[in-house]
């Protein structure tokens, strides 16, 4: 392979690969670029996903949406209509099925049949690819909000060429992050120059007049991530998207639970992409955020999950954030029924509403945690560059090789995984360990600070005890695992 550049791949070349990947499966002959847009531009104006989130931050709202989807395509309606009006969802997704996320097209065709011959779905998600272009549209035309395909795909490729000639307007992922915390043996040169046709496409039908959101998947491993980490990539999947003319990011972050750091990062997750966009020169590429609900382990307990969504959604409005992810108070048992998908929305909904003209004061405390995250950030992304000697997918690639970009709990064997993140005494997420993170000696003096407070209350050394009893807390009704006594 040609050794990775962040550079706009050319016409020709992008050409080139499009042929290969559109034969790879029958259904992506249904694929017609130009005819695509047409079909786009007819589409009425409430299935545009960058129109609905502009007026949204304009507006200072927060927008709900859930995760969603189904073996097959009218039932699929049915249930993103259920949540449309029983759940209220501002947005809709349509989540893909783990064999279309794998390419494995064959596995989902016998999934698709089985569901078929049971009447129920078989498969945890809507296997996209194999149903093709025509039945995409089908759905998008059904419903009366903007579709976005959420996944988990490292080679997104058909995927994307599918969605978007379906009429959705948005589509989730990057190389980092689809990669690192799903992948074992995919190596990150591969999953970024497969992401760069991606972000490439959707930068084609911007450049046709056609409005694409992208929206790279913000909480990782959803396993205590420092906000820094995930920020750091965040902005450098929207470094990335950018140079293959993507205009509209969505970046993410997952709700780690004390109020003041959630905040503080939705706050500084805007600031840092606009600062990182603005120096590169894509000053014209707009930022709206998006904050997942907890994405760690729930309790059991139904009225107990509800206690963590409401909280999740409780950061999302306070912080601002465009949209939020919702959760369900099915979530401990695995994919929710459609009346437990509702009422995630629906205790959402609710909170984000009651806190529309609400936000957190400046205080001392949430201003001194936003100079932390921007501080981290810039000397984890002051490295990458370096790194990468001016070229952000280079620095990317070399960053974690050496562990200076290193994502906790990741499966992938091209993270270092030398990192450690465990609660404070006020359930903030620190580090225990840094691995090869280049954070400044006084940040890192901060840290060991916070973590020494939280042994003392404790009674006990800070140590890999403490990580596994926060990895559980949530799940067991708190939010920092003390130990039992
Ligand atoms: C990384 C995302 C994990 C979350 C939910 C899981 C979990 C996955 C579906 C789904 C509704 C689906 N999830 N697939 N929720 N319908 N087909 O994504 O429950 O919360």
């Amino acid at each position: 392979m040609e050794s990775l550049k962040n550079k706009f791949l050319p016409k020709e070349k992008f050409e080139e690969e499009s042929k290969e990947v559109l034969s790879s499966w029958p259904t992506g002959a249904e694929v017609d670029r130009e005819e695509a847009v047409e079909f786009h531009k007819n589409l009425p104006d409430d299935s545009c996903m960058v129109d609905k989130l502009t007026e949204a931050d304009e507006a200072k709202k927060t927008l709900t949406q859930p995760r969603a989807g189904v073996a097959l395509p009218d039932e699929l309606i049915d249930l993103l209509g259920h949540l449309r009006t029983e759940g209220e969802a501002d947005l809709l997704p349509v989540t893909i099925d783990s064999y279309t996320r794998q390419n494995q097209y064959e596995k989902a065709a016998q999934g698709i049949e089985e569901s078929r011959e049971e009447g129920r779905s078989l498969l945890n998600g809507f296997p996209a690819v194999n149903h093709g272009v025509e039945i995409c549209r089908k759905v998008v035309e059904a419903l009366d909000a903007p579709v976005q395909a959420r996944h988990g795909t490292p080679d997104a490729r058909l995927l994307a060429e599918i969605t978007l000639a379906g009429g959705f307007t948005d589509f989730e992922g990057g190389g980092i992050s689809y990669n690192i915390p799903y992948a074992k043996d995919v190596s990150l040169e591969k999953s970024l120059r497969d992401w760069q046709y991606v972000d490439r496409l959707v930068g084609f039908y911007q450049s046709q007049g056609v409005e694409i959101n992208r929206e790279p998947f913000g909480p990782l491993t959803g396993t205590l991530v420092p906000p820094a980490v995930s920020h750091s990539i965040a902005v450098l999947e929207g470094l990335l998207a950018a140079e293959q003319g993507v205009k509209h990011l969505t970046l993410g972050y997952g709700q780690n639970g004390n109020l003041v750091q959630d905040v503080a990062a939705v706050e500084t997750l805007r600031v840092l992409a606009r600062q990182f966009l603005d120096d590169e020169g894509y000053e014209d590429v707009s930022v709206t955020t998006v904050l997942h609900e907890w994405m760690g382990g729930f309790p059991q307990d139904e009225a107990k999950a509800f206690g963590v969504i409401s909280w999740g959604a409780s950061a999302a409005a306070l912080a601002n954030a465009t949209k939020v992810i919702v959760k369900t108070p099915h979530e401990a048992e695995g994919i929710p029924s459609r009346e437990a998908n509702a009422a995630g929305l629906k205790t959402s909904n609710q909170i984000v509403s009651m806190l529309l003209d609400q936000s957190l004061e400046d205080s001392a405390g949430l201003e001194k945690e936003k100079d932390l995250i921007i501080r981290e950030v810039e000397d984890i992304l002051g490295r990458v560059k370096e790194l990468g000697e001016g070229d952000w997918a280079a620095g990317t690639v070399r960053a974690f090789e050496s562990g200076v970009l290193d994502v906790p709990f990741a499966p992938s064997r091209y993270n270092q995984s030398g990192i450690l993140p465990a609660r404070d005494n006020e359930g903030a997420v620190r580090y225990l360990e840094f691995g090869n993170l280049p954070l400044s000696a006084d940040i890192q003096d901060f840290h060991e600070e916070k973590m020494k407070k939280r042994g003392e209350k404790e009674g006990r050394q800070p140590g890999f005890q403490m990580v596994t009893d926060d990895i559980y807390a949530i799940g067991k009704g708190r939010l920092t695992g003390r130990p039992r006594g």
